[in-house]
């Protein structure tokens, strides 16, 4: 893709906030895929790495040991148990909007 080709040019600096991020996703993403196996997916090891290390705040709050296998059924649109970065994109998505939630019911209790 055109755009995609653009990220690691020399405009890399002037990327905006939100480019900046969604290039830490894919980066995040593809840092742990390519640790074994299938270097563009997330094996369900990987993934566990992924999470524990990159999402320590979501972790804290998912205690429950099962977790990491329903997350994995719930993405895995093709049920081959690994995860591409399409898959991937949703538990950031969701837990994004699931922060914003959060995130907008405490501003409301800082106006009062
Ligand atoms: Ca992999
Ligand atoms: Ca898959």
């Amino acid at each position: 893709m055109e755009t995609c080709s653009q990220l690691k040019s020399p405009l890399v600096a002037a990327m905006t906030e939100l480019e900046k991020s969604m290039e830490s996703m894919i980066t995040v993403f593809h840092r742990y895929a390519n640790e074994g196996g299938n270097k563009s997916t997330l094996s369900k090891k990987e993934l566990k790495k992924l999470i524990e290390n990159e999402l320590p705040n979501f972790l804290k709050s998912q205690k429950s040991p099962d977790t990491l296998d329903r997350i994995i059924k719930d993405l895995d649109q093709n049920k081959d148990d690994e995860l591409d970065f399409e898959e991937f994109a949703p538990l950031i998505i969701g837990l994004s909007v699931a922060c914003e939630k959060h995130y907008a019911l405490l501003h409301e209790k800082a106006k009062k």
